[in-house]
């Protein structure tokens, strides 16, 4: 986002002061961030305290080994003890823990009881495997309850999960199960997807096609649609788990045992593996969920609609809920299967109180229509929470008028897989809400806007995002490489231990953070994050590519959108490798090598690139060209004529 489109924002920005009567049954008052202040590690300790643990604790925390950090240093906790069992051994067996609703229309309740009891077959299942404790287990699956019970029976036995979004290539879930070493795939047949079942296991075999440390395969029957078969390594779902016990006796593993590792895009090809562990995960991701969507035990119906395959899956319908004993919508298709008011029948049916989506979707919603949502009866709805990209206004605005009745809290929580949980958000019933503005860090967490020398910049400026005090949910480094853990987030500001998060951020005259999107070359598309070499590498492995540029453009409804310019190798003419079918078989080889969210929305073949004397690719000038703007200052290129023949050369053959 330019500065000048900020500043107009900043302007039209109105102000929300908290609802009153919202207010007087909040969970969270303002006098929480002076507690914090106050005594931070005191702070944490009575999160903590959230949780059942084994083995108490003996120091909050060891920040000696930074940026290594170690919470509730000595604690043994399970981690699937407290998301599950405890909430049945404290009489609430008999309630709803999910309301699982499928794409085609079948649905099943699941109570904590239930889920107890899937949970330890599971794990008894897992062990007969011979899987022990940090252990890696790759996931596959489609929004189904198996996934959450697979994700909780590995918590439970102390084996590393590392899910793989279900849209992702044979070549992505390769690269993941490679890198962390997977000793079993957990799999579907199919999945639904608008409509129609497409295959899973299929796809996973071709991943896995000459990977001979996966020992096993264990299939989930979703779809009945046909799944090639290895015997002596794929085993059924059902086969393997439904015959097993309900009896498993949990194990006390270490606050700092590994819980799962989930892949996310950085700036190079390779994706990194996050790591995140046990005890500081679930107490920050608890406190979160408790303050932020003001969760009430018992009384709520709280839908969070991303897949299991980001982390906001992992932290806000897995850990953070289950933790805090919600009872939960899980829905497993798109929103507009079979209509585009799928999400309100749903909230209407189960009667939703908190919902919590992303920009993407809320601007989706509105090029659908506010006649959707007004035909159905959300009034069940009382507090709506977004993420995954800042937020625009415009957007704000709508969500509150249609789907919040004028009148709903709004929280704009910004963090990152990274983070592990919500860092920047209003705290719901004591923050004035600013559109667009996720206003600060939460209690008991640190966040600054520096400028390049880490200096932070007075209200009214903009600079970088920082987190400058370690938290208790933090990654503890990226899986098999702690120099990429160090050189990503701790090397631009080394000498003042500052993490760097890679996303700009403005200070308002207020000193509320507006967030305005990364800086580095990660692209965010529908909330996704997709790092523009990814997206080249995959260009340059099709045999008619020789180079390949990519840049996020804004878009509309996704924030960006992934555009290209590839350069055709010799031989391929320039009017055949600008062809319409040309051009759609880059767009699905990209498709095919990331997963179809990285398909390019558009694709140029120009003759050159505008690179710097030094190589680099000007990205910028690009971004002119792609958002259709007059091309900006061209005097750094090595050759200044290339920006001339890219536009000649669009105008000629598009
Ligand atoms: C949770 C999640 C992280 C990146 C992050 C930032 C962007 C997320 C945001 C936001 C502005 C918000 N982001 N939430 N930007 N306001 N409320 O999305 O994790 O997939 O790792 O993405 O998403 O750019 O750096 P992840």
């Amino acid at each position: 986002m330019g500065d000048e489109v900020l500043a107009n924002l900043m302007q039209q920005s109105q102000v929300f002061p908290p609802d009153e009567a919202f207010a007087a049954q909040a969970n969270a008052t303002a006098d929480l961030y002076a507690e914090a202040e106050a005594d931070r590690e005191a702070f944490w300790e009575k999160q903590a305290e959230r949780l059942h643990w084994e083995t108490r604790w003996s120091q909050v925390l060891d920040w000696s080994g930074a940026p290594f950090a170690k919470w509730f240093v000595g604690g043994r906790l399970n981690v699937a003890y407290n998301c599950v069992d405890r909430h049945v051994a404290d009489g609430h067996g008999d309630q709803v823990a999910i309301h699982w609703v499928g794409e085609p229309g079948d649905t099943r309740d699941i109570t904590y009881a239930q889920l107890k009891d899937e949970v330890c077959k599971a794990a008894n299942a897992l062990s007969s495997l011979g899987l022990r404790a940090g252990d890696r287990v790759a996931i596959q699956l489609p929004m189904i309850p198996e996934a959450i019970v697979s994700m909780l029976a590995c918590a439970r036995l102390g084996l590393v999960h590392s899910v793989v979004f279900g849209g992702f290539s044979p070549a992505a879930l390769r690269s993941r199960v490679e890198d962390a070493d997977a000793k079993v795939v957990i799999t579907a047949d199919g999945q639904y997807r608008r409509g129609k079942a497409v295959p899973m296991k299929e796809k996973v075999d071709e991943g896995l096609a000459g990977v001979d440390t996966v020992r096993n395969v264990i299939v989930v029957r979703r779809t009945g649609i046909d799944a090639p078969w290895t015997e002596g390594r794929d085993l059924w779902w059902h086969d393997l788990v439904d015959s097993q016990s309900t009896e498993h006796t949990p194990e006390a593993f270490d606050s700092e045992h590994p819980l799962f590792v989930l892949y996310t895009s950085g700036t190079t090809g390779k994706p990194k593996g996050i790591l995140h562990t046990s005890g500081g995960y679930l107490t920050q991701v608890a406190y979160t969920h408790h303050v932020v969507f003001d969760h009430k035990p018992g009384q709520d119906v709280y839908w969070c609609t991303a897949d299991i395959g980001w982390v906001t899956g992992h932290s806000y319908i897995v850990y953070g809920p289950l933790a805090n004993r919600a009872t939960q919508v899980v829905y497993e298709g798109t929103p507009n299967t079979p209509h585009e008011g799928r999400h309100w029948e749903i909230v209407q049916q189960y009667g939703v109180t908190i919902y919590y989506t992303a920009p993407t979707l809320i601007r989706t919603f509105m090029k659908w229509g506010e006649q959707i949502p007004a035909g159905y009866d959300l009034s069940s709805l009382r507090l709506l929470g977004s993420v995954g990209e800042p937020i625009n206004p415009e957007a704000w605005l709508w969500y509150r008028k249609h789907i919040g009745n004028g009148s709903l809290p709004i929280v704009d929580t910004w963090w990152q897989t990274e983070t592990g949980a919500i860092m920047i958000c209003p705290l719901p019933g004591a923050s004035a809400l600013k559109p667009g503005s996720a206003l600060r860090a939460l209690p008991g967490l640190s966040a600054k806007v520096v400028n390049e020398k880490g200096e932070e910049v007075p209200r009214g400026s903009g600079g970088y995002l920082v987190l400058d005090q370690p938290w208790p949910a933090m990654l503890r480094g990226i899986w098999g490489d702690e120099e990429r853990y160090r050189d990503t987030y701790w090397a631009r500001f080394a000498d003042l231990g500052f993490y760097f998060a890679g996303d700009g951020a403005k200070y308002d005259d207020d000193g509320d953070i507006w967030l305005l999107g990364r800086v580095d070359d990660v692209m965010n598309v529908s909330g996704h994050r997709i790092s523009t070499t990814e997206v080249e590498s995959a260009l340059v492995s099709h045999p008619t590519v020789a180079e390949a540029a990519v840049v996020g453009a804004s878009d509309p409804t996704t924030g960006q959108g992934i555009v290209a310019f590839v350069i055709p190798r010799g031989g391929v003419a320039q009017d055949e490798a600008s062809g319409e079918e040309a051009i759609k078989a880059l767009r699905d080889h990209v498709a095919k090598e990331i997963g179809p969210i990285a398909k390019p929305r558009q694709i140029m073949v120009v003759p050159e690139l505008p690179k710097t004397r030094s190589g680099k690719i000007m990205r910028r000038l690009l971004r002119d060209v792609a958002e259709n703007r007059e091309i900006g200052d061209v005097t750094t290129l090595a050759d200044s004529s290339v920006m001339d023949l890219i536009a000649k050369g669009l105008r000629g053959g598009k």
